[in-house]
């Protein structure tokens, strides 16, 4: 366990974390690796870094968008965990992220295209805590920054390997040109992207699992209802006519805003209960959505299939809604900013 000073504050407060736990309320943990690109054992260099990702994860989600929109798709290389974390019956013990390109989805009866063998440590491990045990760790969670030549976790928490990018795009070996090549952080606005930063990840990004995941009615109730606020208040900042959150501009709190809207209509309105509204039906925050969709490296840096199959796979009977299909499937429904005028 090793920790940096300059760390990024938005994580959940751990107070009495095993007190609510046992209350019912859902509190996520704390990542423990926190090296960053940049640092002397860590030099920015084409080629030499990793990512261990699930694609159903909203916080793999951060990363690989940032991947994409970055141009650093051939820079650093990916590995894919199958969305559904092992089973009770299985000898190595429920929960846990594997690689295993030959397990097949329940909703499609198919193997996952996207899904790979672990090829980043070398030795073809099977599950994503083997490579935290490497190193004395007994962390299991994905995304995970791995350094391939001092082979050696570099980061666990997805708002810092973001940020980290962004900073070292030029030196990591962006395909992109300067000019063609998004700022997240652009002096002017941060600020701005700080504060939204926090509302959007207190109420909506983690706020989805603390409505999906608590056993509480009153704690369900509580971030059911800041959710929906926080969504009608990102509806009235778009309302100007920006094209994005801070304003013509593409930045980090427009790409960790992304994961979760776009995971509400198909996956979220369901598994986490959170049915007072869908995107759909906020027709500024609709036509944002598809505005990124449409931004060169998004598309690619998702699937919904993995998210409906990792989100439903495992939970209730483990059969998976087909829905929604009106007006039109997901993702497909991304490439019409004007069903919001319906
Ligand atoms: N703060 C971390 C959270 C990562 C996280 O919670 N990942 C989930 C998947 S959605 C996970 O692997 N959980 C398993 C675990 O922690 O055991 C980040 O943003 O990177």
């Amino acid at each position: 366990m090793t920790k940096k000073t300059g760390q990024i504050s938005t994580q959940e407060d751990q107070t009495d974390a095993q007190a609510r736990r046992a209350r019912g309320e859902f509190v996520r943990g704390v990542s423990g690796f926190r090296h960053a690109i940049g640092d002397p054992e860590f030099p920015a260099e084409p080629g030499r870094y990793h990512l261990f990702v699930a694609l159903n994860c909203p916080w793999c989600h951060r990363v690989t968008l940032a991947r994409g929109v970055l141009g650093l798709t051939e820079a650093i290389s990916m590995d894919v965990a199958f969305p559904n974390r092992t089973t009770e019956d299985d000898p190595v013990g429920p929960n846990l992220w594997e690689f295993a390109p030959d397990r097949r989805a329940s909703l499609t009866d198919e193997t996952l295209p996207e899904c790979t063998q672990e090829t980043g440590t070398g030795q073809g491990l099977r599950l994503a805590k083997q490579i935290y045990q490497a190193e004395g760790s007994d962390e299991q969670s994905v995304p995970i920054l791995y350094d391939k030549v001092a082979k050696r976790i570099v980061n666990n928490e997805s708002a810092e390997i973001l940020r980290m990018l962004d900073v070292n795009a030029e030196a990591l070996g962006s395909q992109f040109a300067a000019s063609e090549r998004p700022r997240l952080r652009p002096l002017d606005v941060q600020p701005e992207i700080d504060r939204l930063n926090e509302r959007i990840y207190v109420a909506i990004n983690n706020g989805a699992y603390k409505a999906g995941f608590s056993s509480d009615q009153k704690v369900y109730a509580q971030a059911f209802e800041a959710y929906f606020e926080t969504l009608a208040m990102l509806e009235q900042t778009l309302s100007d006519g920006r094209p994005f959150l801070t304003g013509d501009a593409f930045t980090e709190a427009d790409l960790r805003l992304f994961p979760t809207l776009y995971r509400h209509d198909p996956v979220y309105v369901m598994r986490m209960k959170l049915n007072a509204a869908r995107i759909l039906d906020y027709p500024h925050l609709w036509r944002w959505l598809c505005r990124v969709y449409a931004l060169p490296g998004v598309a690619e840096s998702g699937s919904l299939l993995h998210c409906r199959q990792g989100y439903f796979g495992r939970s209730w009977n483990g059969v998976v809604p087909l829905g929604p299909r009106h007006p039109m499937p997901y993702p497909e429904a991304y490439l019409h900013p004007e069903l919001a005028n319906r």
